[in-house]
């Protein structure tokens, strides 16, 4: 018997915790948390620990494929390497000779490995790189942008040292970051505060010293009056406030009218409950953590939920602090120096974004680096501002990621080219063109990859076993087509060629990731001093680019719509045995959890004669949706139904996910329309269903 240990990066969400797997016999025994990396206790989630049911399902794409039928009718021919990459090679060739390099888009589902990715789209020659984030944290991201000038990135958690944590539209428990959960934990034994405000009472909120439940999307209500209780008691961080908040002033006159009272009609939360929530939050300043949400395309004011969340925290001087929100290193704050980005090996396209990030009007405030990828969608089918023919959709599955699936393939309609390099099968690969098979992140090696934080570090995943199929890296997928296309730096045979281009004078070399899988750039934390890239040089409350964009930075509270009175507001959040719907036909964790629930509110369900378990069919406004289990509760709002999203699936060759649940998205007519010009997000939860007892 032979064994081994690898060093690995665990793929199976995008947090891509430090992982150790176990190989016996050239098989994978096991995967844990990388024993070296102190905040996982060697462990990762069950996700994490299911990663072998992913590597050993037959039931993923085995080698390339081409479409013979058309898009979306599931008749495939297996293809060689060769030929698939010689097909997408000639294809984009054709498209680039016709309409320039800009006609492609490419879209990424984002992560520590992104700069791959961005390297080949620049590459190319186009400026049409996105994330997937329109559907998860954008208005997070531009939040911290208009509020302190960097992204929500360069802020760590710092959980471990906090005195109070509050979770708003943030379900830590599973929605998971197992750092995060064991840092909350060891908090909470040492003594920290929990507050939980949700419109369902989650896992976190059972463990809460403070739960609100609150009318959904009333969130900003809940939080322009805490800012009043801050204000008007002068619980806020004097000194602070005095030296780092510009335009303390207006706020102060602007939240007057926002009361606890206020806001106890409006979210349902007891006014005196709030106030003596805020007290004992302001008591453990600067040590507390308002966590600003991470899965926020909600509604059409989520944007400013999360701007007052940051705000909040810098009035508690938060910002910079130990056990707040301290400022992240990267290499550089550290004395070091960080990686060679592959992306600056190319220069700068010169076409504009196709989806006007940075650019276009009331779009000059968008972080232009990864884009708006649904209002790329958009410029593929009006052609504005140039012609979009090729789509590579790399790691995302937006027909599963954004509401309105159909709506979203009449969008690409005018493609000629559409390719998804995946390692699962998903809704968007099946209506592809060419699929190319991608290794499981246990068949394969990645780039180098830093992390920021008050320890920044370098890590590398390494193989830690042969592909079982005819599927290949990242990597290897990218300098086939980089040969191809004649992109330099990138056509590459081996990966430690790339890792000795990115570590060029960092002083770190491949070996160095032998002991433990990472590196670290410095012994110990560093809380580094406050310094802000805003035009100011403090934090905003008012941003100039906000309001050159025409979005208010302080606008009036408005009531969410009100939910029709035999209707529900949609409502939607993780489980945490799935990650978003590509694990739902794991083997491993198919079992954990077959399929998702209606959460509905015992008085509503009363009236509509459903028990609990009872068979429902849940309906949009258009008719959309499917059948599933009831789940009758007394802890979720009764305006509101909530479902874990992922599951609902359809596909043939997914045998057990295939029929079992529904599929939120379904549920969202023209739900693409609908973003928020602050923060751009989509507005996911600006739908109403119907919900009925169906016959067995
Ligand atoms: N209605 C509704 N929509 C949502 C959400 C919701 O709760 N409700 N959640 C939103 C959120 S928070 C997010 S982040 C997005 C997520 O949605 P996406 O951005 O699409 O991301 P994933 O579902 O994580 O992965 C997409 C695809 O990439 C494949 N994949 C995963 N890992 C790898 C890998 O390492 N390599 C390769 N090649 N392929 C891989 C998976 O098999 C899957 O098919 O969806 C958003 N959309
Ligand atoms: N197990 C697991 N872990 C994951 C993922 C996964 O798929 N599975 N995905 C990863 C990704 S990509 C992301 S983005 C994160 C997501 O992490 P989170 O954003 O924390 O997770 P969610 O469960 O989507 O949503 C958080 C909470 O918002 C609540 N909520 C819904 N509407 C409202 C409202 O109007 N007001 C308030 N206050 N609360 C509301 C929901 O009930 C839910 O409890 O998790 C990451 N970790
Ligand atoms: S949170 Fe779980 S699934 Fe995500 S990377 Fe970490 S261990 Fe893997
Ligand atoms: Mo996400």
């Amino acid at each position: 018997m032979e064994s081994k240990q690898v060093f690995s990066v665990c793929g199976m969400c995008s947090v891509r915790c430090p992982a150790a797997v176990d190989v016996v016999d050239g098989r994978v025994a096991g995967v844990f948390g990388n024993p070296h990396a102190a905040g996982l206790k060697g462990s990762l989630c069950a996700r994490g620990a299911a990663g072998p049911g992913l590597l050993y399902d037959d039931e993923r794409p085995q080698t390339p494929m081409i479409r013979t039928g058309e898009r979306g009718e599931g008749k495939w021919r297996a293809a060689t390497w060769d030929e698939a990459l010689d097909y997408v090679a000639d294809k984009l060739k054709a498209i680039r000779a016709e309409h320039g390099p800009e006609a492609l888009l490419f879209s990424d589902r984002g992560g520590p490995y992104m700069d791959l990715s961005k390297a080949f789209v620049r590459g190319f020659g186009s400026p049409n790189y996105c994330n997937h984030d329109t559907a998860c944290a954008r208005n997070v991201q531009h939040a911290c942008l208009s509020v302190f000038g960097c992204g929500r990135k360069e802020l760590v958690y710092d959980l471990k040292n906090a005195r109070h944590v509050v979770l708003q539209t943030r379900n830590i428990l599973e929605g998971i970051n197992v750092k995060e959960v064991n840092d909350l934990l060891d908090a909470r034994d040492a003594g920290c505060k929990l507050t939980v405000i949700d419109i369902r009472a989650n896992i976190p909120g059972a463990k809460a010293d403070h739960f609100f439940l609150i009318r959904p999307g009333t969130d900003y209500a809940f939080n322009l009056a805490v800012i009043n209780v801050i204000v008007t008691e002068k619980l806020y961080a004097r000194k602070f406030v005095k030296e780092w908040v510009k335009d303390f002033d207006l706020l102060k006159e602007f939240i007057a009218p926002y009361t606890p009272e206020f806001a106890e009609k409006e979210t349902g939360a007891n006014a005196e409950a709030l106030r003596a929530f805020v007290r004992q939050f302001a008591k453990a300043a600067p040590s507390v953590i308002w966590h600003p949400g991470w899965m926020v395309s909600r509604y059409g004011d989520s944007f400013h939920v999360c701007r007052t969340a940051y705000i909040i925290n810098a009035l508690m001087g938060a910002i910079g602090a130990k056990g707040g929100l301290p400022l992240s290193c990267k290499a550089g704050d550290v004395g070091r120096k960080g990686l060679k980005q592959l992306v600056e090996l190319f220069p700068k396209p010169e076409a504009k974004r196709a989806d006007g990030a940075g650019w276009a009007e009331g779009r000059t405030h968008f972080d232009a680096g990864p884009g708006l990828v649904n209002l790329a969608f958009e410029a593929i089918a009006s052609e504005k501002p140039y012609p979009i023919r090729a789509y590579i959709a790399h790691r995302h599955d937006p027909l599963m990621a954004f509401p309105d699936p159909e709506a979203v393939k009449k969008l690409w309609a005018k493609l000629e080219l559409m390719v998804a390099v995946t390692f699962t099968w998903s809704d968007t690969a099946w209506f592809a063109d060419v699929v190319l098979p991608m290794s499981t992140y246990l068949e394969r090696e990645s780039l180098v990859a830093g992390k920021g934080g008050l320890k920044p570090q370098f890590f590398l995943r390494q193989r830690a076993v042969a592909p079982r199929f005819d599927t290949k890296a990242d990597w290897e997928i990218y300098a086939g087509l980089a040969k191809r296309l004649g992109i330099a730096h990138l056509a590459v045979d081996r990966p430690e060629e790339l890792w000795e281009l990115q570590l060029e004078g960092t002083g770190v070399s491949v070996a160095d990731f032998a002991a433990k899988g990472f590196v670290e750039l410095a012994a110990k934390p560093t809380y580094k001093p406050l310094a802000f890239k805003t035009p100011s040089g403090k934090i905003e409350i008012l941003s100039e680019k906000l309001d050159k964009a025409g979005v208010p930075s302080l606008p009036p509270y408005a009531s969410p719509a009100k939910t029709p009175k035999d209707r529900f507001r949609i409502t939607f959040g993780r489980c945490g045995v799935h990650t978003q719907g590509h694990t739902v036909n794991n083997p491993l964790l198919f079992e954990l959890m077959p399929e998702n629930v209606l959460w509905l509110h015992t008085s509503r369900a009363k009236a509509l004669g459903i028990h609990d378990k009872d068979l429902v069919e849940v309906s949009s406004t258009r008719g959309e949706g499917g059948r599933l289990r009831a789940f009758v509760t007394d802890f979720i709002h009764p305006e509101a139904v909530f479902m874990v999203h992922g599951f609902g699936h359809t596909l043939p060759v997914e045998s057990r996910a295939k029929g079992r649940g529904v599929s939120d998205n379904d549920l969202m007519p023209d739900g693409l329309d609908n973003w928020d010009k602050g923060g751009a997000g989509i507005c996911m939860q600006e739908h109403f269903v119907s919900v009925r007892r169906v016959a067995e």
